[in-house]
């Protein structure tokens, strides 16, 4: 069973290369950005709450998004994508202990680079063209309050990662196919 992190700072191209990943390998996608936007459309309390921290680019703290997750590690599948999880150590601890839980553990770390610019026009981009656009993708301090909280907080779990032999790095630039043709063979090799 392959358990992958794909990470990598915000508008790195994590959504869109887990798109690809399922559809390749049949695995069991994970993305707490997903998952808090659905409890936040919902209207439930957990949405509420994680709400004025994602609207105002800042993390969700640790135990809301650590219990959102935990509920969904099933042994049962052939895999587990974590697409923006885990943003702290802290995350990345709890993760460990809950896939020991279910017997299993991650595979590998696969890093996106990607530099701030480009990081910043993505997301810009995507605000603009789409028809619905999060309120986080709309105006660029809030983008920058994004990619500052990944440096702060978020970039120490490469090392984490790193420091167990578990860390590729891949270059996040190039077209979505080059990069997806990188990312598999970095799969294959598990
Ligand atoms: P996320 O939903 O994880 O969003 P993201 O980091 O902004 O996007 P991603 O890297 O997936 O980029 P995408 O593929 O879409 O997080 C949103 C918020 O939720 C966070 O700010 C935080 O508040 C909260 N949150 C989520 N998880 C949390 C956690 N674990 N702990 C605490 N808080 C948490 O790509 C972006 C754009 O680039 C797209 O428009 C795409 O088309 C384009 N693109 C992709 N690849 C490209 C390429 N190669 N070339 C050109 N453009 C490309």
């Amino acid at each position: 069973m392959k358990n992958i992190v794909l990470f990598g700072p915000p508008g790195a191209g994590k959504g869109t290369q887990s798109e690809k990943l399922i559809a390749k390998y049949d695995f069991t996608h994970l993305s707490t950005g997903d998952l808090l936007r659905a409890e936040k459309s919902a209207g439930t309390e957990l949405g509420n709450k994680a709400k004025e921290y994602m609207d105002s680019g800042k993390l969700v703290p640790d135990e809301l998004v650590i219990g959102i997750i935990e509920s969904r590690i099933t042994p049962e599948s052939k895999g587990f994508i974590f697409d923006g999880f885990p943003r702290t150590v802290a995350q990345a601890e709890a993760l460990d202990v809950m896939l020991e839980k279910n017997g299993i553990s991650i595979s590998r770390c696969i890093a996106l680079e990607v530099d701030e610019e480009e990081l910043t026009q993505r997301i810009l981009d995507r605000g603009k063209k789409a028809e619905n656009p999060r309120p986080d993708d709309l105006n660029e301090d809030l983008i920058r309050t994004r990619v500052k909280e990944y440096y702060s907080k978020t970039a120490p779990v490469a090392d984490y990662y790193d420091s167990k032999g578990k860390l590729s790095k891949i270059q996040g630039v190039g077209s979505i196919e080059e990069i997806f043709e990188n990312l598999s063979a970095e799969v294959d090799k598990l």
